[in-house]
């Protein structure tokens, strides 16, 4: 798999590399420019894309893509900021990437700027700015990429600048380029930033919004954006088995929680997508209840939706599972029903159909096949959520509900059916990939029948189940 694990002999390579450069620069005495690299320099592992290849080919072509369709004019994107940890008092220490600039640089740097330039007559230009490597920051906070060629190799940008030029390169842009300046108007999140943004916007005639075209761009997945989701999933698909033999009657909702999270992270999930919803009993019919601190009693469905994050790309899967193992009648009729509903609106996805009749599917189905089940009104009453969102670098991820379907495309199948006078709430949600003829169930490895849930939690040695066993 293109994206396994590193070698062992890596960090012994880096450190014996560490130790000749730092020799090599104590006979070169003349300061180094910002932008010359040693000559002795390698790639640490964990740069740009902690650790994991960038596919350089995969960002180039959607830099073009987005110029072309721009036409000419100029863009600026900024790079995530680094929080201030003592200051912020962060609950999660770790450095997230804005998503557009992740989607067309690969890179994980803070605080840089993308810069484009494309022009009617003359070749597109592509900047990074890049903030420079400071070694004694760099003893606390780890190895950073600054400008220079090995930026340039890991990027594919050749070239490479300090933020520090930012202003001055504009300033030259502005000269030999026309047509509007674009950048992200909205969440560019550090004040510093947004600043200099306000400050360029009201020199300029004209300051558009590209997140809408990137929007547009990002809903269609292409295939290195497909390898991370495909692990993210894959990832999250084991965290449910792993839920699924491990539940006891009498386990919190929080240690169910802490299997999952476990398995993430086991795997080499970076982050979860979103904080895991570990519903059981009546919490099962709260859509978003994550304070997962419920004891979990004989009886009770538990709905995880759960999604790892991989590669800067989450994963989003609902299972919805007995805690002692078996379903009772009663909730295999409202499983199935579900089951049944999310089987019927998958098998309509193929290019060309929209998301809002992948619902109206869903719901007729629903309505149709309620029967007696949800009393005198019919089950779809009891569906109190949409059927479907875009999946990617976000768990709600950018782009237009109206599109027709295309190949490529990646959403979530949830319905659900929630009756909080009975305790109990399913959904079940799966991720869907658009395919030429029709789709792929991404998520399709995570039991989803209640056959093959109970089948699961048989195997897993229930014999004198109870929480005390962990
Ligand atoms: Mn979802």
């Amino acid at each position: 798999m293109k994206f396994g694990a590193l070698d062992g002999g890596t960090s012994r390579r880096y450190h014996s590399n560490m130790i000749r450069r730092s020799l090599w620069l104590m006979f070169v005495a003349a300061p180094l420019g910002a932008q010359q690299v040693p000559a002795t320099y390698e790639p640490v592992p964990a740069l740009p894309g902690a650790g994991r290849p960038v596919d350089v080919a995969a960002t180039a072509a959607r830099r073009t893509r987005l110029l072309e369709r721009l036409g000419e004019g100029l863009v600026l994107i900024p790079a995530a900021t680094q929080r201030n940890l003592e200051v912020e008092v962060l609950q999660d220490s770790d450095f997230r990437q804005d998503n557009y600039f992740f989607y067309l640089t690969g890179a994980e740097t803070p605080d840089a700027w993308l810069v484009l330039a494309a022009h009617r007559d003359a070749d597109d230009e592509v900047f990074l700015l890049l903030p420079p490597r400071n070694p004694q920051a760099e003893r606390w906070t780890g190895r950073k990429l600054g400008p220079g060629k090995t930026a340039a190799r890991l990027t594919g940008i050749d070239v490479t600048l300090e933020v520090g030029s930012l202003d001055s390169l504009l300033q030259q842009l502005s000269v030999r380029t026309s047509g509007p300046w674009h950048t992200l108007l909205a969440g560019a999140g550090a004040p510093g930033q947004l600043k200099r943004i306000v400050q360029w916007t009201s020199e300029r005639e004209s300051m558009l919004n590209v997140a809408p075209v990137l929007d547009s761009m990002r809903v269609v997945k292409d295939s290195a954006e497909l390898v991370r989701l495909r692990r993210a999933i894959e990832i999250t698909v084991e965290a449910h088995k792993a839920a699924m033999g491990a539940v006891r009657v009498g386990m919190h909702e929080y240690q169910l929680e802490a299997v999952i999270e476990y398995t993430f992270r086991n795997l080499g999930a970076d982050r979860l997508g979103f904080p895991s919803i570990v519903g059981s009993g009546p919490n099962s019919t709260t859509l978003h209840y994550d304070v997962n601190r419920r004891r979990m009693e004989s009886g009770d469905l538990v709905v995880a939706d759960i999604g790892a994050e991989y590669g800067q790309y989450t994963a989003d899967v609902t299972r919805t599972f007995p805690v002692d193992g078996r379903f009772t009648q009663r909730q295999k009729a409202i499983y199935d029903l579900v089951l049944a509903t999310q089987q019927a609106a998958i098998d309509a996805v193929r290019p060309g159909v929209t998301v809002g009749e992948l619902n109206r599917i869903a719901r007729t189905y629903m309505r149709e096949h309620s029967g007696a089940l949800c009393g005198s009104r019919t089950c779809d009453e009891y569906f109190i959520h949409r059927l479907s969102h875009w999946l990617g670098m976000r768990v709600h991820d950018v782009g237009d509900y109206s599109m027709a379907l295309e190949p490529g495309m990646v959403l979530t199948v949830e319905p659900g059916i929630y009756l909080p006078d009975e305790a109990i709430g399913v959904r079940i949600e799966d991720d869907v990939l658009v395919t030429a003829d029709g789709h792929e169930v991404l998520s399709a490895g995570a039991p989803r029948t209640t056959h093959e849930i109970e089948a699961l939690m048989r195997g897993s040695d229930r014999a004198g189940a109870s929480g005390e066993r962990l």
